[in-house]
């Protein structure tokens, strides 16, 4: 019964500790409690405010608990006659649990993922409880010394508990605290424009042009994201200047705030892969702030510094040409997300973002490539990372079983700041078909292509290439993305029938 009721608890602290950093709502157990309210009937619900007061709800989750505990010392009691009733035990549990989440409003998948952890918890520390108390019973030569090792493990997985509940309340805590102050922000100057009409070709299954904050990729180095509340945040312009400028959230905001649409990409991007997205950008031009602190003679690079101490050094000639290089504090008209560097980051279009995208941004610091290195740099990728020309096939889907005939071919091809002028489809090695394309207001976005052909029956072999504004035709050598980002043709096999 205490090797149940110790997984049981242990189940509890890594679900709740899962729910606290990832998902911003509350713990199972408290879905549940929500549940049961939601579920009593009226009644019910207001006896238990007048006899418990405002006491209600704590008292129906501390109701919960109990029982929970209970179950958990019955699930550890039948661990003597079989290994599955406990489990079924944990599992019907979990499934409650999981019941009560999923009902909750806007639940998502990544909703189900602390019961998940919690029930995995169950089952793991129960079944090397309950492994220790065998050997003990095998061994009764042995019994004291077993025993004193069932006790340390049982008051180790006790203590890990307490210690992982508290993390996770402490990061949960900090997140969504910000996360309210970024939901209250109202940031001047920012519109919730949404893309204009003629960017999309209304062809299903290609990439929308504008791609929504919660469908945009997502890299960076950190395991827990930085969290930071606008009025801590500040920046410091430093290095070979004239003036040193240190500025604040509100100082920042209160500049002219310029929107862009730009394409971002990742350079680790294999051919034909997601790691893309374009979106509406708000934030202030760092052509404007460089010029007011004045770059000396020789610089050559920004070195860029985030809140968790990732860097990369971007080349100062796209940071003060007329690109809309800038400090982003917006995405798709709404605040950044916490995910995409929250409360500022930098956005330069035409680079990929390994040197130059640098969310929770604190530190620039102007300097030259030969002093300063970047985090990827310094792992051996480029230094400079101008994005490649590239186009991928998103509809049909490689795999499709597709009717003979007229088939609809579409994608997305993208070269930042230079532009692409035409896309092209080539069929099992045969012509080269030019593509109809959407509109797009600059050179820094992708462009929505499509184009239809007669497909004859059988299996065949399709080919994408784009071909950009400075007339250079995207490459059919396949290279890997190290150490400046991938090359080769996007193809795809589908059968026609
Ligand atoms: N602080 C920080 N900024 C970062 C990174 C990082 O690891 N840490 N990764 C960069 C890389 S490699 C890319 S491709 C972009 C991705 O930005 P996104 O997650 O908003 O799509 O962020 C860049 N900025
Ligand atoms: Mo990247």
């Amino acid at each position: 019964m205490l090797a149940g009721v110790l997984a049981g608890l242990a189940g509890l602290a890594t679900s709740y500790a899962t729910a606290m950093v990832l998902t911003i709502r509350e713990s199972p157990v408290v879905a549940v409690a929500e549940l049961v309210i939601r579920l009593a009937p009226g009644a019910v619900a207001e006896r238990a405010i007048t006899i418990l007061g405002t006491a209600d709800k704590p008292a129906l989750v501390v109701g919960i608990l109990v029982l929970l505990l209970a179950c958990f010392a019955w699930a550890g009691s039948m661990a003597r006659g079989s290994w599955w009733r406990p489990v079924l035990v944990w599992v019907v549990l979990a499934g409650i649990g999981l019941g009560a989440v999923m009902a909750q409003r806007n639940a998502g998948v990544v909703d189900a993922l602390p019961v998940l952890v919690g029930l995995m918890t169950w089952v793991a520390v129960h079944s090397a409880l309950v492994d220790a108390l065998r050997r003990q019973q095998r061994r009764p030569d042995l019994e004291s010394h077993e025993r004193r090792v069932f006790l340390m493990v049982a008051g180790a997985i006790s203590v890990a508990s307490v210690a992982i509940a508290v993390a996770g309340r402490f990061v949960g805590a900090g997140r969504r605290h910000v996360e309210v102050s970024r939901r209250l922000l109202r940031i001047p100057g920012v519109t919730r424009r949404t893309a204009p009409a003629a960017t999309s070709l209304g062809v299903a299954g290609i990439a929308p042009w504008q791609t929504p904050n919660e469908d945009f990729y997502q890299i960076d180095t950190a395991i827990a994201l930085p969290t930071i509340e606008p009025d801590d945040w500040s920046l410091r312009i430093h290095g070979m200047v004239d003036r040193e400028l240190v500025l604040g959230y509100s100082e920042l905001v209160a500049r002219q705030v310029t929107e862009s649409w730009i394409t971002l990409s990742c350079v680790s991007n294999e051919v034909g892969g997601g790691l893309v997205g374009n979106a509406r950008w708000s934030g202030v031009r760092l052509a404007d702030l460089l010029a007011e602190a004045g770059v000396g003679a020789g610089a050559d690079c920004v070195l860029q510094t985030s809140h968790d101490g990732w860097t990369c050094a971007t080349p100062l000639e796209v940071l003060t040409d007329d690109r809309d290089a800038m400090l982003a504090v917006a995405m798709n008209g709404r605040p950044l997300p916490i995910e995409h560097g929250f409360p500022v980051r930098t956005i330069v279009p035409g680079l990929y973002g390994y040197v130059s995208a640098t969310k929770w941004v604190v530190d620039l610091e102007v300097s030259t490539f030969a002093e300063s290195m970047g985090y990827w740099t310094d792992k051996g990728w480029s230094a400079l990372g101008p994005v490649k020309i590239a186009s991928r096939i998103d509809v049909p889907r490689s795999g499709d079983d597709v009717e003979a005939g007229e088939v609809t071919f579409g994608g997305v091809a993208w070269h930042q700041h230079t532009g692409i002028e035409a896309v092209e489809v080539q069929v099992d090695g045969g012509a080269w078909e030019r593509a109809e394309l959407g509109e797009v207001p600059s050179v820094d976005t992708w462009v929505q292509w499509a184009v239809t052909l007669d497909v004859p029956e059988g299996d065949h072999e399709v080919r994408v290439r784009a071909i950009g504004l400075d007339g250079e035709t995207q490459s059919s050598v396949r290279r890997a993305p190290d150490p400046d980002g991938a090359t080769g043709l996007h193809t795809i096999e589908i059968s026609a029938g």
